[in-house]
This record gives structure tokens, C-alpha cells and sequence, in this order.
């Protein structure tokens, strides 16, 4: 064997190394991206986790403790021994270097095709006034924008265009008419007098909260600094678990408590660990499910309350958190969850994932809390701010479909 074949094999034997090292790296790599994922479908097999509907008032399960003439759990525990709560502070941890940024352009586009179609056909073509606006509210209701908005939009344009028919101008009338609604039940985001802002989010089961606080982890952490997570769902199975892998993520420090220990003190915790280490924001996860309806809301006034007591004033901001693909039974949760919390704002999530996004309009109308995020996809980074301007303007955008729309971001 000269030294040249030598060389050789050792060059094959460097190469075929690198390789293996290359693959290892990539499965390590795959494997962290589908974990978040894995509490998830731990937590759907698992016996207590019943679809959304459960929510529901009528689907309220009988056989609770308190059908059995017991107390409600909530009411059983004792407030927690605050003072001998002493919240561990963990050092934060690193965030996950960024990854490029996914799927945030999908946005509005089933909606928009949803919406659009239905305006246009209500709209163009010889008809009478009548005809028009009748057909405009048709239209509106079956876009999700809801009964009473629908009518209220029809009824603004038409007294602003009279009898002018054209569909442009009926077009660029609803357009500025849907802006000024939305625009209305806009509000300006709670500061803090001192400490972290708290922001504490509640909704049914499934609808994306958990999610929607990495994202808005991420984003905090960008915008005001270090923030800490109270893993307040302590009902779930695997839920404190999930969190944990976001908050990694995040870069977001998480405090936990048991499983089914007592969300208030975790709350608690968690911002009484913020306040000692200068966070800038403390972000609530709660539970969407427990035994029943009426043990979530004690359980989310309690967590309200004990927050309170430790930071006056918090919780700042209290979102609720809704599918987008609910539609109008969003506006049934909103005043469930509303007569138990004040919420100061909307997080609509899954927005990417539906066709009626258009009960944007109607959230907007009927509650009067204003629409902050929206979610457009699972990733970290899916999240937006919710703009009335741009919202419309991707909502009605028409040249070049499926393109870069005039937002650049909700729309395709
Ligand atoms: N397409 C899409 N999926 C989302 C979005 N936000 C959340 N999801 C998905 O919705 C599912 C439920 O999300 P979670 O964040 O676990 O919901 P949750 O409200 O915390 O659920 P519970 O803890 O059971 O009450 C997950 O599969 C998420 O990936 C979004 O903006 N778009
Ligand atoms: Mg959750």
C-alpha cells in the first residue's frame, strides 16, 4: 500500500465520520423540534381531558362533588399561607437561538377568500338599494362578523352612500366603516406602576393558550426584558410539563409547583419571583378545564385576587384567549369568562387556520375589549400584534391573490 492509498482511506474514514456526527446532530435536532408537541398527545390520551365543548353551560358534568352535595374543591382549600410561600428563584434561561421565521405570511387567507367572495356577489351586478344591503348583511353574518355588527356596518354604509350603488364606493365605504369599529373598542395597554406587568390569560380548553404565552414570552422578553411564567394549570395532566419545554424556548423562567397543587399560590410565586428579580413581565397560564365550569371561574377569581394582594394592582391585563375557529360561540365564552375576571383584551389564536376570522369584527362590537394578538401558526414566533388599519386593509386585499398583500404580514 503506497502512502497515497493511505491518505486516501484515511480521507474516506474523516469523511464518513463527519457524516455520522452530521446525522446524529440532525436527529438531535428533529427530536427537540417535535417535543412540544409530545405533552400534547400525552395529554389527549389521557382520560380527564375532554373535548372543548365541555365548557359549554349545558354540558356542565353531573357527576362532580358538588352534584354529590359537596363543596366546590375550590372553596375547600384555604386561601394560601401566602407569607410561607418562598418562590425559588431559578437563574433565567438562555433562549433558544432564533429560527428563521415560519408561516407568520399565511394570516387571513381563508378568511379573506371566505370574506371577499361573499361581499363581492352581494354587492356587484344590477340590483336595487334594498337588494344591496340586505345582501351585504347576508353576506357579513355568513363571514362570522355576527348578526348585530352585520346590521349595524349595512346600516352605516348605507346611510353614508345614500343611493350611490357603485361597488367601489360600497366597497371602500364598509372598509372605513369596519376600521372605525374595530378602532372603537381599542384601548391602551395597562402600565404597571411598579414591578412586572401581569398578564394573566384564561380560556376553554384547546383554544392556544399555553402557546400564546411562549409567544408572547418571547416578545416580552424583547420588549421589557426578563419575564416569569406561572405554570397556573395545575389540573392537566402533563400540562406544567408542557410549559416548561416552551418556557426553555422563551427563554422565560418557569415557576411550578405539583400537579394539582393550588394555582393561586403558583401565581403567587411567580410574581412575587418576579418582583425580586426586576422582571418586566409575569405571565399567567391557567387551566381551560376542571371539574366544572363553576370550580374554573372561583379558581381563575382567586388566582386574580391573590395576585392582587401580593402587587396591587395585578393582574394589569387579563386576556381571554379564543379559537378563531369558533366563531360566534367566542362571544358566549367572553361572557362566561368575563362575569368571573374583567378581561381587558382578546388573544385570537389560530387565526392561520380558519375562515372566520371575521368575528374579529364582531368581538370588537359585542365585547368592547380590544382584539391585542393574533396567532397565525404553532411556532414561537407566530404572533402579531393586532392593528385595526392593517387588519382591514389584508382583509379586502384583492390585487395579485395570494401574493404579497398591501400589509405584507396578514396578508398571503
Ligand atoms: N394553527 C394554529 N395552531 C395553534 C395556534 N395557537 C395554538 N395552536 C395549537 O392549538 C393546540 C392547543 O394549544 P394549547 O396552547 O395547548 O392550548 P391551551 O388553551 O393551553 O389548552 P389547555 O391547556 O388544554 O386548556 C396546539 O396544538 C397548538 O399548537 C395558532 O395560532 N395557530
Ligand atoms: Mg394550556
Amino acid at each position: 500500500m503506497t502512502a497515497i492509498d493511505t491518505l486516501i482511506i484515511l480521507l474516506i474514514a474523516i469523511v464518513a465520520g463527519l457524516g455520522l456526527v452530521f446525522i446524529g446532530v440532525l436527529i438531535q435536532w428533529s427530536l427537540r423540534k417535535a417535543w412540544p408537541k409530545a405533552p400534547e398527545a400525552a395529554a389527549e390520551a389521557a382520560p380527564e381531558v375532554a373535548p372543548q365543548a365541555q365548557i359549554a353551560p349545558e354540558i356542565e358534568a353531573a357527576a362532580t362533588p358538588e352534584a354529590a352535595g359537596a363543596p366546590p374543591a375550590i372553596e375547600r382549600e384555604a386561601e394560601p399561607a401566602v407569607e410561607e410561600i418562598a418562590p425559588a428563584i431559578e437563574p433565567m434561561p438562555a433562549a433558544e437561538a432564533p429560527r428563521a421565521p415560519v408561516r407568520i405570511g399565511i394570516g387571513l387567507r381563508k378568511t379573506r377568500e371566505n370574506f371577499l367572495s361573499r361581499i363581492r356577489a352581494a354587492i356587484t351586478g344590477a340590483k336595487k338599494a334594498d337588494e344591496i344591503y340586505e345582501g351585504l348583511e347576508e353576506a357579513l353574518i355568513a363571514a362570522d362578523v355576527g348578526v348585530e355588527a352585520s346590521m349595524k356596518l349595512a346600516a352605516a354604509v348605507r346611510k353614508r352612500l345614500g343611493n350611490d350603488n357603485r361597488p367601489d364606493v360600497i366597497r371602500d365605504a364598509l372598509k372605513a366603516e369596519i376600521t372605525a369599529m374595530l378602532a372603537d373598542a381599542e384601548r391602551a395597554p395597562a402600565v404597571p406602576g411598579e414591578g412586572p406587568l401581569v398578564i394573566m390569560l384564561v380560556g376553554v380548553n384547546g383554544v392556544g393558550k399555553t402557546t400564546t404565552v411562549a409567544k408572547l414570552a418571547v416578545r416580552m422578553r424583547e420588549e421589557r426584558g426578563a419575564v416569569v411564567v406561572a405554570a397556573a394549570d395545575t389540573f392537566r395532566a402533563a400540562a406544567i410539563e408542557q410549559l416548561e419545554v416552551w418556557c426553555d424556548r422563551a427563554g422565560a423562567q418557569i415557576i411550578k409547583h405539583q400537579q394539582g397543587s393550588d394555582p393561586a399560590a403558583v401565581a403567587f410565586d411567580a410574581v412575587k419571583a418576579g418582583l425580586a428579580r426586576g422582571a418586566g413581565t409575569v405571565i399567567i397560564d391557567t387551566a381551560g378545564r376542571l371539574q366544572t365550569k363553576v370550580n374554573l371561574m372561583e379558581e381563575l377569581k382567586k388566582i386574580a385576587r391573590i395576585v392582587g394582594r401580593e402587587l396591587p394592582g395585578a393582574p394589569h391585563e387579563t386576556w381571554l384567549v379564543l379559537d378563531a375557529n369558533t366563531g360566534q360561540n367566542a362571544l358566549s365564552q367572553a361572557k362566561i369568562f368575563g362575569d368571573a375576571v374583567p378581561l381587558t383584551g382578546v388573544v385570537l389564536a389560530k387565526l392561520d387556520s380558519t375562515a372566520k376570522g371575521g368575528v374579529v369584527v364582531a368581538i370588537a362590537d359585542r365585547l368592547r375589549v380590544p382584539v391585542r394578538f393574533v396567532g397565525l401558526g404553532e411556532g414561537i414566533e407566530d404572533l402579531r400584534e393586532f392593528d385595526a388599519r392593517e387588519f382591514v386593509e389584508a382583509l379586502f386585499e384583492t390585487t395579485g391573490e395570494e401574493s404579497v398583500g398591501a400589509s405584507g404580514s396578514y396578508a398571503a
